[in-house]
């Protein structure tokens, strides 16, 4: 296989499954092979010159040379178109990335330490997961609970911060019937590495089922759909099963433990208070952990909150 600059670049780059990821890829590709090329040009020029004009005998002396009008021209001219066409390339990827196209499907996206909430036309919600069509784009209308984060997916090529009290927009169209990384690319606390999502690309019809179905969630039995929560809506994200502390306590062997909380109170773990702790997380705060539980009031649908505690009760 011949290898072109494009296939040696992609080496380097994670593929492209958006309909902007080649056009982004190319201006990266473009400025990078122009400044290979200057490089070695100049480098090359300069190591010529250094042997070609050395000094060679003790009191030689250059001739003096002021300057070359022709040459000057040619080397303020040249690269000055060459800006001009790394402008006008800049400015067409910037427009094709700004703007999303009337017809497009538009998604809410809330950032909060350290999950990812979407909210879809219909109304359903998930959390971690974002369910898209193919070959449609989509608008994404975003904004931030707290601080600062960023949407950054890698293979689309699109990265945009979320800012609280204000929406920002980003958009794109997936090309490929499979799951795509989010990353959280902007330094916010603890649990900023674990901040990620998952898009899933549905082709039309299997979108149009899941998002029927409230993303995902499918007639498993209770702990197993509470299982698959537990995962999905990011519960793991700050708690462990297997007694280790994260963010927050290990939620190994909960139901029956005896939990001091701040305040000096202590309750026995019982349903009521797994609900409470996952619709209200503010009413009791376990001692010595930080009260850094979001609320999933709305999030969860009842059916989903007793399958976590149905699953909760199994993890001992
Ligand atoms: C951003 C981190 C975070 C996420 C996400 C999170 N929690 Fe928590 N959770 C905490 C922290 C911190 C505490 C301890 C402070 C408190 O009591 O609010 C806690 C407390 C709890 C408690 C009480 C634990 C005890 O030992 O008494 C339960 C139950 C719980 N969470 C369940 C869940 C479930 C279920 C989910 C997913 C739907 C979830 N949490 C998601 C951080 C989180
Ligand atoms: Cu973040």
């Amino acid at each position: 296989m011949r290898l072109t600059p494009i296939d040696i670049g992609s080496f380097w780059l994670p593929r492209q499954t958006s309909t902007l990821a080649p056009e982004v890829d190319a201006g990266f590709h473009v400025v990078y092979w122009l400044s290979v090329g200057f490089f070695v040009l100049v480098v090359g020029a300069m190591a010529y010159f250094a042997v070609r004009y050395r000094r060679r005998r003790e009191g030689e002396k250059t001739s003096s040379i002021d300057h070359s009008t022709a040459l000057e021209i040619v080397w303020t001219t040249i690269p000055a178109l060459m800006l001009l066409g790394l402008f006008a390339m800049g400015l067409k990827g910037y427009a094709s990335a700004a703007v999303a196209p009337a017809e497009a499907l538009e998604i809410q996206v809330t950032a909060e330490k350290w999950l990812w909430t979407f909210t879809y036309p219909n109304g359903t919600t998930t959390v971690n997961e974002l369910g898209v069509p193919k070959d449609r784009p989509v608008r994404l209308v975003m904004s931030s609970k707290d601080i600062v984060h960023s949407f950054f997916v890698p293979e689309f090529r699109i990265k945009q911060d979320l800012v609280p009290g204000a929406y920002t927009t980003t958009w794109f169209q997936a090309t490929e019937a499979k799951d795509v990384a989010v990353l959280c690319a902007e330094y916010c606390g603890t649990g900023h590495s674990d901040m990620g999502a998952k898009i899933i690309v549905m082709d039309e019809p299997v979108y149009k089922d899941w998002l029927e179905k409230g993303g995902g969630a499918s007639d498993l039995p209770p702990a197993e759909l509470g299982k698959k929560l537990f995962t999905q809506r990011s519960c793991a994200t700050c708690h462990s099963l297997d007694g280790s502390r994260i963010q927050g306590p290990s939620l190994k062997g909960l139901i029956g433990r005896s939990e001091d909380l701040e305040g000096g109170a202590s309750v026995k773990v019982d349903e009521n208070y797994i609900r409470e702790s996952i619709l209200n997380p503010g009413a009791k705060i376990v001692r010595g952990y930080p009260a850094a539980m979001p609320t999933f009031q709305g999030l969860l649908k009842d059916r989903e909150i007793d399958a976590l505690i149905a699953y909760l009760k199994s993890v001992n």
